[in-house]
C-alpha cells in the first residue's frame, strides 16, 4: 500500500521535473540557440569522459547523423542496468528521468565532470524529441525508449552481444519545438572534441559526419595530452626551447596538471580548465600558478646571478611573456564565483596548483640550466621593454592630461555626441578616403585614414605600439584607451567599421587591425562593437541598372537571373575604384550595405589566436595556405 502510494508521488516528481526543463531550458543549457544546441552533445560526452577518468573507457565515438540527429557511443562498463535501491528502478532509468541525476549512483564515485550547466542526461532527454540508450553488458543489449522526456518503451533486452562488448550507446534528435537552430556544426563539434582529446591523455574521439555531401570524419587521441595541446597551440609559432614543461601531481584529492613553453612572440596565452571545462575568467588554479611560475623564477635567477643584487625583481608579466601555458586541474566538487560563474574559487586548488608548480618548475629549471637561462634573457628583455613603454605612456597621459584629449587631425569626425549612433570607418590607404568622405552621413559616421603599414602588435613590444602613430590615431578616436586604462563607458563610437579591399591584402590589413584590438581592447570585440565592412565584387550593369554581388557564388546566381546575355560586368579591385554613390549605397548606407559583425566565441580562442598568428607569423608556408583556403577567417565573423 504504501509502497504505491510512494511510487506515485515519485513519478509525479519526475514528471514536473524534466517537465521544468522543457518550460525553461535556458535554466539547464544556457541558451536554445545554436550554442545550447552543440552543448547537449557535450553534457552527453562528459558522461564518457568520466568513464575514460574512472580509467574504464578508451574511445568515444561521436556521430552526426543524416537527420542532424546525434549518436554518442563508448566503450565503457556500460551504465548500470540493476535496480536502484532507493529509487526502486534500473540505475539506467534514474540517468535519464530524474534531475541531475547523473553519475550520482553506485561505484566508485570519483565524479569530476558535469560542466558549469552540469546537468547531464535527464535534460539532454527532456529537451529532445526522440531518445533511446544502448547498454552492451554481460553479453546482452539493454535499451530503453523516450520521447520530449517521457518513456516509450521500458528499459528492456533487445538481444545479445559477445561477452567481452561492453558499453553505452546514446542516440537523441534536438527537439525543434526547443531549439532556434537544429543543424550541427562539424567545427564547433570538432573544435571542443579535440580540446577534450588534449585534456584527457590517451583516451580517442572520434568524429563523423554522415550527412549528404559533407560527409568527413576526424580522430583525435594525444598521448602526450596537455603536453601535445601545448605544442599545438605554439604550431606556426617559433618556440624559444624546444622542451615543452610539465608538471602533475595530487594534493587535497585536487589533481593539478600543467604544460608551458615560451614562445617568441609577446603576447601570455594561458588556458585554464577546471575538470575540462574551460574558466576562461581563471580563478584560484591561475593565480597558484602565477604566484609559483614568478617565485620560482626569481629565486632561479638570483641565485644563479642571471639578476644582479642591483636590479629589481622580474615581474609576473615580464616571465609570462610569450607564453603558452594550460592548467588543469580536477576537483571534486568545484566553487564558481564571479558573475557568470566561471571563475574558480575554491582556495584549495590556489595552494595545490602553487606547491605542485613550485616543486616540480624549480627541478625543471635545476636540470635544463640552458632553457633557464633562454627563459631568464626573455623576462629581462620584456622588463626593459615594460619600463620603457610606462615611460612612453606616462608622457601621454601627462600631455592629455595638459592638453584634453586632442582627436588625431586625419580624424573626419561627425557631428552627433551620441555614441550609440555613431559609427566610425576606419579607411585603408588614400584612394578610398575621398568617395568614404563624401558619401557618409555627416551626423552619425565618422572616417579615420590609416596610411602606411598598420604596425604588427604580435611582433611588436609595447615601447613601439606605444610610439606608432597610426595606432595612436585609433586609440584617441575610439575614446576608451587599452590595457588597464580601458573604460568602455568612454566609447566613441558603437559601431567601429573596417574597411578595406576585398581581397588578399585587405583581409591581411584587417586581420593586423583586429588583432590590435584582440589583443588590447578584446572587450570591443566581446561587446560586438567591430564590424568588417562588406565592398561587393562585382559591379553588373543590364540596362542601366546596377546589381552588385558580394561572391562569386552570388555573382553566378544573378546572371542565372538576368540572363548573360547583353550584361557588363566589371570587376571591383579596391575600394577606390567605386565613386562615392557606389561606395555609399554598396558598403556605407545602412539602409543597403551589409556588415559582418566580429565576435569571439570563447570556446574558439585557440582557433583565433591562430588565425592572428598565421597571417602576421614569420612562417610563409602556413600563411599561403591560409589564404588560399581563407575560410578560418570567415569562421569568426557573423552577419
Ligand atoms: F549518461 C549518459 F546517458 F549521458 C551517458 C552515460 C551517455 C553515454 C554515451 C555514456 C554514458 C556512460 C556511463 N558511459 N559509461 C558510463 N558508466 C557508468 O555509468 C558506470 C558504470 C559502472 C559503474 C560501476 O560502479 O560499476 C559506475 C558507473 C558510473
Amino acid at each position: 500500500m504504501k509502497g504505491s502510494e510512494n511510487y506515485g508521488a515519485d513519478q509525479i516528481q519526475i514528471l514536473e521535473g524534466l517537465e521544468a526543463v522543457r518550460k525553461r531550458p535556458g535554466m539547464y543549457i544556457g541558451t536554445t540557440s545554436s550554442r545550447g544546441l552543440h552543448h547537449l552533445v557535450y553534457e552527453i560526452v562528459d558522461n564518457s569522459v568520466d568513464e575514460a577518468l574512472a580509467g574504464y573507457c578508451g574511445e568515444i565515438s561521436v556521430t552526426i547523423e543524416p537527420d542532424n540527429s546525434i549518436t554518442v557511443e563508448d566503450d565503457g562498463r556500460g551504465i548500470p542496468v540493476d535496480i536502484q535501491k532507493k529509487a526502486g528502478k534500473p540505475a539506467l532509468e534514474v540517468v535519464f528521468t530524474v534531475l541531475h541525476a547523473g553519475g550520482k549512483f553506485g561505484g566508485s564515485g570519483y565524479k569530476v565532470s558535469g560542466g558549469l550547466h552540469g546537468v547531464g542526461a535527464s535534460v539532454v532527454n527532456a529537451l529532445s524529441g526522440k531518445l533511446w540508450v544502448r547498454v552492451y553488458r554481460d553479453g546482452k543489449i539493454y535499451q530503453m525508449d523516450f520521447e520530449r522526456g517521457k518513456t516509450t518503451a521500458p528499459m528492456r533486452i533487445v538481444g545479445s552481444c559477445e561477452p567481452e562488448r561492453h558499453g553505452t550507446s546514446v542516440h537523441f534528435q534536438p527537439d525543434p519545438e526547443i531549439f532556434e537552430e537544429t543543424v550541427y556544426d562539424f567545427e564547433t563539434l570538432k573544435v571542443r572534441l579535440r580540446e577534450t582529446a588534449f585534456l584527457t591523455r590517451g583516451l580517442r574521439i572520434n568524429l563523423k559526419d554522415k550527412r549528404e555531401g559533407q560527409e568527413q570524419e576526424k580522430s583525435f587521441h594525444f598521448e602526450g595530452g596537455i603536453k601535445e595541446f601545448v605544442s599545438y597551440l605554439n604550431r606556426g609559432k617559433d618556440p624559444l626551447y624546444s622542451e615543452v614543461i610539465y608538471c602533475e601531481g595530487e594534493k587535497d584529492k585536487i589533481f593539478v596538471e600543467v604544460a608551458m613553453q615560451h614562445n617568441d612572440s609577446y603576447t601570455e596565452n594561458i588556458y585554464t580548465f577546471v575538470n575540462n571545462i574551460n574558466t576562461p575568467e581563471g580563478g584560484t588554479h591561475l593565480t597558484g600558478f602565477k604566484n609559483a611560475l614568478t617565485k620560482t623564477f626569481n629565486d632561479y635567477a638570483r641565485q644563479h646571478k642571471l639578476l644582479k643584487d642591483s636590479e629589481p625583481n622580474l615581474s609576473g608579466e615580464d616571465i609570462r611573456e610569450g607564453l603558452t601555458g594550460i592548467i588543469s586541474v580536477k576537483i571534486e566538487d568545484p566553487q564558481f564565483e564571479g558573475q557568470t560563474k566561471q571563475k574558480l574559487g575554491t582556495s584549495e586548488a590556489q595552494t595545490a596548483v602553487q606547491s605542485i608548480v613550485s616543486e616540480q618548475l624549480t627541478y625543471f629549471l635545476e636540470q635544463n640550466p640552458s632553457v633557464a637561462k633562454i627563459m631568464c634573457e626573455k623576462s629581462i628583455l620584456a622588463q626593459r621593454a615594460r619600463a620603457a613603454a610606462r615611460k612612453a605612456r606616462d608622457l601621454t597621459r601627462r600631455k592629455s592630461a595638459l592638453e584634453g584629449v586632442g582627436l588625431p587631425g586625419k580624424l573626419v569626425d561627425c557631428s552627433s555626441r551620441d555614441p550609440a549612433s555613431c559609427e566610425i570607418f576606419i579607411v585603408e590607404g588614400d584612394s578610398a578616403l575621398g568617395p568614404a568622405k563624401e558619401g557618409r552621413n555627416v551626423e552619425t559616421q565618422a572616417v579615420l585614414p590609416l596610411r602606411g603599414k598598420v604596425l604588427n602588435v604580435q611582433k611588436a613590444r609595447l615601447d613601439r605600439i606605444y610610439a606608432n602613430e597610426e595606432i595612436k590615431g585609433m586609440i584617441t578616436a575610439f575614446g576608451t584607451g587599452i590595457n588597464e586604462d580601458f573604460d568602455i563607458t568612454k566609447l566613441r563610437y558603437h559601431k567601429i567599421i573596417i574597411m578595406t579591399d576585398a581581397d588578399v591584402d585587405g583581409a591581411h590589413i584587417a586581420t593586423l587591425m583586429l588583432t590590435f584590438i584582440y589583443n588590447f581592447m578584446p572587450e570591443l570585440i566581446r561587446q560586438g562593437h567591430i564590424y568588417l565592412a562588406q565592398p561587393p565584387l562585382f559591379n553588373i550593369q543590364k540596362n542601366k541598372k546596377h546589381y552588385y554581388a558580394y561572391s562569386d557564388e552570388e555573382y553566378q546566381n544573378i546572371l542565372r537571373e538576368i540572363g548573360a546575355e547583353g550584361t557588363d560586368v566589371s570587376r571591383f579591385k579596391g575600394l577606390g575604384e567605386m565613386d562615392t554613390e557606389e561606395l555609399a549605397e554598396t558598403t556605407m548606407d545602412p539602409e543597403t550595405r551589409t556588415l559582418l559583425r566580429v565576435n569571439m566565441a570563447e570556446d574558439d580562442r585557440a582557433e583565433l589566436d591562430l588565425t592572428f598568428t598565421t597571417l602576421m607569423g614569420d612562417q610563409v608556408e602556413p600563411r599561403r595556405e591560409f589564404i588560399e583556403q581563407n575560410a578560418k577567417y570567415v569562421n569568426h565573423l557573423d552577419v
